[in-house]
């Protein structure tokens, strides 16, 4: 099939077929000759509005693969991005149902939460700095519809970055309270010590992530909306989420974050 000929909306539908019906799929690049970044990033547009069609709201948005952790754990070596559905934010209890999920992950976030929009090109790391209210610990469950979470740098794009579930810290600092390229995260799986990095593990430091996903949005039209959470990439390499695993990240100054699968 030519790159034109590629059908965005019917490739939404066959990756939200894999998360409903919870079974992984194929990877497109497996089933077409190429796939265009440009078309990565539409078929991702079109899944988002299947989600938004039945109800779900945006909640706001994420980067991926933003640290060389997560970029050797996976074997793709460029920052991706993605939304986030309000429906994938976890209760405060953070149990995360796994009935509902493939092979899910665990992986630790810093989670921007903005207090007014950021509105590409030209966002700087001192206009994230503005835009944003409160900087909070999380932990996002990553679950690829793909088969053996195996995909190359369109297919994750496509299928909204592996975006499954979020936890979210209660113990916000304001931006400047603490310097984020130090600013240290030691994640546990049931107890043990799996992951330890600072936040200049984020392409040297969080905030230009989230500046660069804003300019990426500013060239599509599209802002980082006041009232969003920006999720800034995981630091450390991602740990399977199985029933009755717990999974910790204790974070400087945010407290801890901690999700159980059940
Ligand atoms: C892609 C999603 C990556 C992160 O924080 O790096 C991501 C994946 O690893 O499946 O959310
Ligand atoms: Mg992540």
């Amino acid at each position: 099939m030519a790159a034109s000929e590629i059908d965005h909306a019917d490739w939404a539908a066959y990756l939200l077929a894999g998360a409903d019906e919870r079974r992984e799929v194929q990877a497109i690049t497996k089933q077409i000759d190429a796939l265009p970044i440009d078309d990565a990033y539409a078929i991702q547009a079109a899944l988002l509005e299947l989600m938004l069609g039945r109800g779900d709201t945006l909640a706001g948005a994420k980067l991926g693969l933003t640290s060389a952790a997560k970029q050797e754990q996976m074997g793709v070596d460029e920052p991706v991005y993605g939304w986030v559905p309000a429906a994938s934010v976890l209760p405060a209890t953070g149990d995360v149902a796994l009935d509902g999920l493939i092979h899910p992950r665990v992986e630790p976030e810093l989670v921007f939460r903005l207090g007014s929009d950021l509105a590409g090109p030209g966002v700087t790391v001192a206009d994230v700095f503005d835009a944003t209210a409160e900087i909070v610990g999380g932990i996002e469950v990553i679950d690829s519809r793909y088969e053996a979470f195996s995909f190359t740098l369109p297919d994750v794009i496509a299928d909204n970055t592996s975006a499954a579930r979020v936890a979210i810290g209660t113990d916000g600092i304001a931006p400047g309270e603490a310097d984020l390229t130090t600013l240290g995260c030691v994640f546990e799986i049931d107890g043990a010590v799996t992951g330890t990095a600072t936040g200049a593990a984020l392409l040297g430091d969080p905030a230009a992530c989230v500046a660069m996903l804003a300019n990426h949005l500013g060239k599509h039209g599209q802002k980082l909306e006041a009232g969003w959470i920006v999720m800034a990439g995981a630091a450390t390499d991602a740990r399977p989420l199985g029933v009755g695993t717990v999974a910790t990240a204790r974070y400087s100054h945010l407290g801890s974050v901690t999700v159980q699968g059940v």
